[in-house]
């Protein structure tokens, strides 16, 4: 029996030492520790053995046990580590490697342009507000003093949806909406899609506009031209001023067309200023006092100017862009420009 453990136990090592995957690993399990295997064969063969010998050969069978279980837990777990740096090597990632590109988007320029006009408003104290883009007759136009038979009116211009609920042919009616809610001081900012039936080379059916609106004790056409001041400085050039022309709207009186004096040649004429040395970037005035007394508010106490300024066309001046379309047609080769 000695002879024969010491065989099995040249055996087990053998076969250990040949054991290089988790098949074989199990099949040694079967073939010496299993139901059948080697160490229940020496566990039968006990039976034959005489009384006197079977509890010493009893421990060294069970010795002999103790030393194959251990083994095989040492190999097991020899196998376990190599899996593991197998794997590892596997699924090894070269952090060296240079990373995939993600697209970021970017602001549309009519949005970059959008927001730093605003800025330059709330550094004045102003307020934004937004009015609805589906507007009615009565504050598009009846109470800015439209009057019904003005040519703005017409089927033209405006995207009617029934006989008075319209798409707003500016930002305005939100100013009359401001204006109901809010009594004076008011200095409010209010962007905004609009909408006209109107589509050529220099007219787009919706663009965007700003406009602004501050009323007061005492507020003069002065004011205006002193804020405007300011404004196109930060907008377009610390060297640039304003001039102001007569104009007329029907919500203003009196109303002005605002040019800037034209930040590419300073003033000495140019292509982009027609060789006028000035350029149009606006329209405002002094508010009609019909469209204060149709907001409740008493000329006789309150005056206030406005203004309106169409983003797309500052958005051009700005960047030197040359044709709306570009504006409108969402290329990427035309926006990734405007990455900042
Ligand atoms: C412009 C030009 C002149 C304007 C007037 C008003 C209101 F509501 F106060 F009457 N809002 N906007 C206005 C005046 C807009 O855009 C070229």
């Amino acid at each position: 029996m000695e002879q024969k453990i010491k065989a099995l136990r040249q055996q087990m090592e053998e076969r250990l030492s040949q054991v290089d995957n988790r098949d074989k690993l199990s099949a040694f399990w079967q073939d010496f520790l299993g139901k059948k295997g080697s160490i229940a064969d020496l566990m039968k063969g006990l039976g034959g053995v005489s009384k006197e010998d079977r509890p010493a050969l009893g421990k060294v069978i069970n010795e002999f046990k103790t030393q194959v279980e251990a083994r095989y837990k040492e190999q097991s777990e020899r196998m376990e580590q190599l899996e593991l740096a197998a794997r590892n090597r596997q699924e090894a990632v070269d952090i060296t490697l240079p990373a995939k590109k993600r697209e970021t988007g970017t602001l549309h320029p009519i949005t970059i342009v959008k927001n730093e006009i605003i800025n330059v408003f709330l550094g004045m104290g102003f307020e934004v507000f937004e009015g609805p883009e589906i507007e009615d007759d009565d504050h598009n136009f009846t109470r800015l003093n439209v009057a019904k038979d003005h040519p703005a009116r017409d089927m033209q211009d405006t995207f009617y949806i029934s006989d008075d609920i319209l798409l707003r042919t500016h930002t305005s009616p939100g100013q009359i909406r401001v204006m109901d809610r809010e009594k004076p001081p008011i200095k409010v900012l209010v962007p905004g899609r609009v909408f006209r039936s109107d589509s050529d080379a220099t007219h787009s059916p919706m663009f965007h506009q700003m406009e602004g609106l501050v009323v007061d004790k005492g507020i003069t056409l002065c004011d205006l031209q002193g804020m405007l001041d300011k404004f196109v400085k930060q907008i377009f050039d610390e060297n640039v001023h304003t001039r102001l022309r007569p104009s007329y709207f029907p919500f203003t009186e009196p109303s002005v067309e605002v040019d800037v004096s034209c930040f590419e040649c300073g003033g000495k004429g140019c292509g982009l200023c027609k060789h006028t040395g000035w350029i149009e970037v606006l329209g405002g005035g002094v508010v009609h006092q019909k469209v204060l007394r149709n907001c409740g508010i008493d000329p006789e106490v309150y005056s206030g100017f406005a203004l309106g300024i169409g983003i797309e066309r500052i958005t051009m001046l700005k960047y030197g862009i040359n044709n709306m379309g570009l504006l409108f047609e969402n290329d990427l080769r035309f926006l990734k420009q405007f990455r900042d």
